[in-house]
């Protein structure tokens, strides 16, 4: 290699530019050449360190509404509690917003030509609520469900398979206002109706549906520490009656689904539930890591996927546990078609001589991570979360719905992003989510967070997470070094 490594990437050999981005198949073309010719023999027997795919398996891309879109005020759509957030002085990283974020709401062309040159198959975006409800009930906003249709028209012709979110935290600002949020039944039922319309109007085209993205982020960080709108902090009782509502609104949401959409759709959940990893693996800790995996995640994954809550959280909640009624539990206990994993960082278990049997094993203060300071590097938690979602939950069929990394992203003067480490951080997850794979567990794609640099929540642009570097002051995207590999990994649909 030479020690200048724009020498090696010049601009030239990108090329041709798509939508203020350059990628192109050439890229890879010089380290690859200097690779040794692939005789009939390797080819029939691949280097084991390819970690080849099975045929079919799917690589995508995730992003979320608010994160990416911008245009609030866009063709009617109504203020979400985001936007109310995010305009709070001190609570986003310089008081930055999602007013224009990416501006994907006008720029969505391009961005499905981003997705395409990658060669993903599918991709994950989510519908804003208050796109379709501004008022989060009452009349539809045909403004606001047509974005969705030419987004979605544009990613078929295109041929990406379009994978719906319906909840990525940005709830209507009038619910917030006329029922507390999550804190009431009536939002858990306004959100059933925008599901199944929703449903209704996509599932022409739209096979896959997720009810909600990250309980636990959206619940706990916005209704019991305050970092996430809507900048709550509920005493235990409340917060766990919020925590029911959410999971009540996910039940409701896969009934109206199922009542409103074509034959085919199929309903799920993306969840980052805390899972297990056995300190060692071993049997004792292996057992200990799956009931760890069940308590940990009781308020949400747990009663979803068991139709109850586990007798110890109820127990632990004691005066504290959420109300509900025999009748709920068999709404958040409607069966899914499929489970969507978010996964970022590992939980390690020990086998203890404690009531449920496990013991969480604290990381020291060494233990490394990414960018972002909470993103611990776990690789192998790619392999345990399927394992557990099966082997717990009976799940017959795994996305992963989100995994990557932010990287302190530098654009160089002549349009490069040397992002080793997220690279390095990629390779290594899906190294065992291809365990996961070849041993069977039923994990039918991947979606990687996130396409593009985006809107990070209470850490503003401060953090980047895309494949693409995004230039928030022209909206120019450029490919990372991450894009490239991504793109060869799905191109060979192996690791390489
Ligand atoms: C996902 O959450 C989200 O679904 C997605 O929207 C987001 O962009 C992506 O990950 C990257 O963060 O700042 O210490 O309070 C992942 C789970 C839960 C991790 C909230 C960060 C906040 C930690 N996230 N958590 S802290």
């Amino acid at each position: 290699m030479s020690n200048k490594p724009s020498n090696n990437f010049s601009r030239r050999k990108f090329g041709k530019t798509i939508g203020g981005a350059a990628l192109a198949s050439s890229a890879l073309a010089a380290p690859l050449s200097a690779a040794p010719q692939q005789t009939a023999e390797t080819q029939a027997s691949p280097r084991p360190d390819f970690y080849q795919f099975p045929n079919g398996f799917r690589w995508g891309c995730a992003t979320a509404a608010y994160q990416i879109e911008g245009a609030p005020t866009a063709d009617g759509r109504g203020p979400s509690i985001w936007d109310t957030f995010s305009h709070i002085p001190g609570k986003v990283y310089q008081n930055q917003t999602g007013d224009v974020a990416n501006d994907d709401y006008h720029l969505y062309k391009e961005d499905v030509q981003l997705l395409k040159n990658l060669g993903v198959k599918i991709y994950r975006f989510s519908v804003s609520w208050p796109r379709i409800f501004p008022q989060g009930t009452g009349a539809p906003n045909a403004k606001g469900i047509d974005f969705y249709n030419r987004l979605v028209d544009e990613l078929i012709s295109n041929g990406i398979d379009p994978f719906c979110t319906l909840f990525h935290w940005d709830l209507p600002q009038t619910l917030q206002d006329r029922f507390g949020g999550w804190q009431s039944r009536d939002t858990s039922q306004a959100f059933g109706d925008y599901a199944g319309y929703v449903a209704g109007k996509l599932s022409d085209r739209v096979h896959h549906f997720f009810t909600m993205n990250e309980f636990s982020s959206f619940i706990d960080l916005g209704y019991k520490e305050g970092r996430f709108a809507p900048g709550l902090k509920l005493p235990p009782a409340q917060l766990n009656q919020a925590r029911h509502n959410a999971v009540l609104a996910h039940g409701l949401a896969v009934q109206a689904i199922r009542a409103h959409a074509q034959p085919g759709a199929k309903v799920g959940v993306a969840e980052n539930f805390a899972s297990g990893i056995p300190v060692i693996e071993m049997e004792p800790h292996i057992q200990a890591s799956a009931q760890a995996t069940r308590f940990m995640n009781a308020q949400y994954m747990t009663v979803i996927m068991e139709g109850k809550y586990m007798d110890e959280y109820l127990h632990a909640q004691g005066a504290n546990a959420p109300k509900f009624t025999p009748e709920d539990l068999k709404i958040i206990g409607s069966p899914l078609d499929f489970v969507g994993i978010n996964l970022y960082t590992p939980v390690y278990i020990r086998a203890a001589n404690t009531p449920l049997g496990f013991e969480q094993v604290k990381k020291p203060s060494s233990f490394p991570h990414m960018a972002s300071p909470w993103l611990d590097i776990g690789p192998e938690a790619l392999y345990w979360a399927p394992r557990h979602a099966a082997q717990i939950w009976n799940a017959k069929e795994i996305y992963i719905t989100e995994n990557g990394t932010s990287s302190a992203d530098v654009l160089t003067p002549d349009g490069h992003v040397y992002d080793t480490d997220r690279v390095m951080f990629l390779r290594n997850y899906l190294t065992k989510l291809h365990r996961a794979v070849v041993e069977g567990f039923p994990v039918r794609g991947y979606f990687l967070w996130s396409l593009m640099d985006n809107f990070e929540w209470a850490d503003g642009y401060n953090l980047r997470f895309g494949l693409y570097y995004v230039d928030f002051e022209t909206q120019k995207r450029y490919p990372k070094l991450s894009a490239m590999f991504y793109k060869e990994v799905i191109r060979r649909n192996a690791i390489v």
